[in-house]
């Protein structure tokens, strides 16, 4: 036997589970139906496996749910605040802590005090609630990624990278001034959980520190970029996961985080800074919208969560296992022949709608058809991320993102492998009648992130 390559398997066995409804075919189309196409209007119990996200749908370990018992349930002062402020000054380094219900929450305190009517927010790739506190506090994101990152067949191995050839042009246009802060997200989310490689956060750092510019870290997926540096770059093959998250963060000047992904919690986030003055407005503002600035809208018990997932996070094990588990059916699919966003990323597969579909124009929804169709197939739930998710621009016209996308997001320590096996099963029997599938047509739009609650019905 040759025994060269050994197997990995996750660090932990199951104590719980779930059980889960089956469905058949007609109930399936039925409910599509009725959630006008769209998998987030789905009933969870219609769902067979859950991909819609990794946001708050991670299996909490044993020790997590005991610190739920001894959560300090106090209004003011509570003792699992100061746990949870410590677990991130300590992994994270950062200096002021304020918590909030989940990460919008951070973003929409953070932007109403960094953002001026007027100003320039650049970003390494919009995410959906991120880019509209953004407009709503009167900035205008402008994307400085990469262009291998909106190229899904692209085999850069960073593609968060930020091109700072596009942020010199910004400066150059309109003046380091009217620069709120560089957005920067760790495991870019919407490009396809792709990492920013060291070397270059480095380089922005040093850049940034010139033009006296903040870098404010979405850190929502920081640890699932440390596993790719440790993996990719030079001379960080030997440091641990928490060691390359301390670093990365060090290289930043305050962060908004959702706690629902990596730090393995339901429901949580916070936003962190370094200075005292943004913390003193930001601590003042979470009263208005949150709650007082020692709980920010959690209970203590999820603060308890919170403080135990983020340690948990940063095991070398762990992550090894979680994004093992996303190659395991990347490559499956890959083997299927399905077109994906190379390289796998870390929270999830993307695969490419447009080369699935090549014929339906985007404003047919190819990747919304797509996850319709993968759910009727096999009770399978995905997400759109393509046109509907990128949203109407300012003057109403829509974006057309190059990047059309279904994400098969795994949620960390739920699933199994033959989960996966049927997973890619299901998209490959999709992809197999791929040209006999008919796009969609939009029937109803609400105002903000749409891709939430529009319903479409087919096109005949
Ligand atoms: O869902 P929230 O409000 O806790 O977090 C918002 C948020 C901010 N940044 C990034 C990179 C995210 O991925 C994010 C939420 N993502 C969701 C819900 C997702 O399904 O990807």
């Amino acid at each position: 036997m040759n025994i060269k390559t050994r197997s990995w398997a996750e660090p932990y066995k199951m104590k719980m589970v779930e059980l889960l409804k089956m469905t058949t075919k007609p109930q399936r189309i039925k409910a599509i139906k009725e959630a006008g196409f769209n998998t987030f209007l789905l009933k969870s119990e219609d769902v067979y496996i859950d991909l819609l996200t990794d946001s708050g749908t991670n299996s909490m370990s044993d020790r997590q749910w005991g610190a739920l018992m001894i959560g300090d349930e106090a209004y003011a002062g509570s003792k699992s605040y100061y746990k949870m402020e410590s677990a991130i000054q300590k992994n994270y380094g950062y200096k002021y802590i304020i918590p909030t219900h989940q990460g919008r929450a951070a973003e929409n305190i953070l932007s109403k005090i960094l953002i001026k009517k007027g100003d320039i927010v650049p970003g390494n790739m919009y995410f959906t609630t991120t880019r509209l506190h953004q407009e709503l506090a009167g900035g205008t994101f402008e994307d400085i990624i990469i262009d291998e990152a909106h190229d899904p067949s692209n085999e850069h191995p960073f593609k968060g990278n930020v091109d700072l050839a596009k942020l010199e042009k910004l400066v150059k246009k309109y003046g380091a001034k009217k620069i709120a802060y560089i957005s920067l997200a760790t495991n870019v989310n919407l490009a396809g959980g792709q990492p920013i490689s060291m070397a270059n956060l480095k380089e922005l750092r040093a850049y940034t520190k010139k033009h006296q510019i903040r870098i404010i870290h979405d850190m929502t997926r920081v640890a699932e970029n440390a596993y790719f540096i440790q993996q990719r770059e030079k001379d960080y093959e030997k440091k641990s996961i928490r060691e390359i998250v301390f670093e990365i963060c060090s290289l930043t000047d305050g962060a908004t985080m959702s706690a629902k992904k990596d730090a393995l919690v339901n429901i949580g986030g916070f936003m962190a800074t370094n200075e005292w003055d943004v913390f003193e407005e930001a601590r003042n503002l979470v009263v208005v919208y949150e709650g007082l600035h020692t709980y920010g809208g959690l209970a203590g018990r999820d603060m308890e969560a919170i403080a135990l997932g983020i340690a948990e996070s940063l095991d070398d094990n762990h992550q090894h296992a979680r994004v093992g588990q996303v190659e395991y059916l990347g490559k499956k699919m890959q083997d299927y022949g399905i077109p994906i966003v190379k390289p796998i990323g870390g929270h999830g597969i993307f695969v490419d709608a447009r080369a699935m579909l090549p014929h339906l124009t985007q404003d047919e929804f190819p990747a919304q058809t797509l996850a319709a169709e993968i759910f009727i197939d096999s009770g399978v739930r995905t997400m759109e991320r393509g046109i509907v998710s990128a949203g109407r621009k300012s003057n109403g016209k829509n974006y057309y993102p190059p990047l059309e996308l279904v994400r098969f997001t795994i949620p960390r320590r739920v699933y199994t492998q033959a989960h996966m096996d049927v997973i890619a099963e299901s998209a490959a029997a999709v992809y197999q009648r791929r040209k006999t599938i008919k796009g969609l047509k939009m029937i109803y739009e609400p105002k903000y992130l749409r891709f939430f609650q529009a319903k479409f019905e087919k096109l005949k």
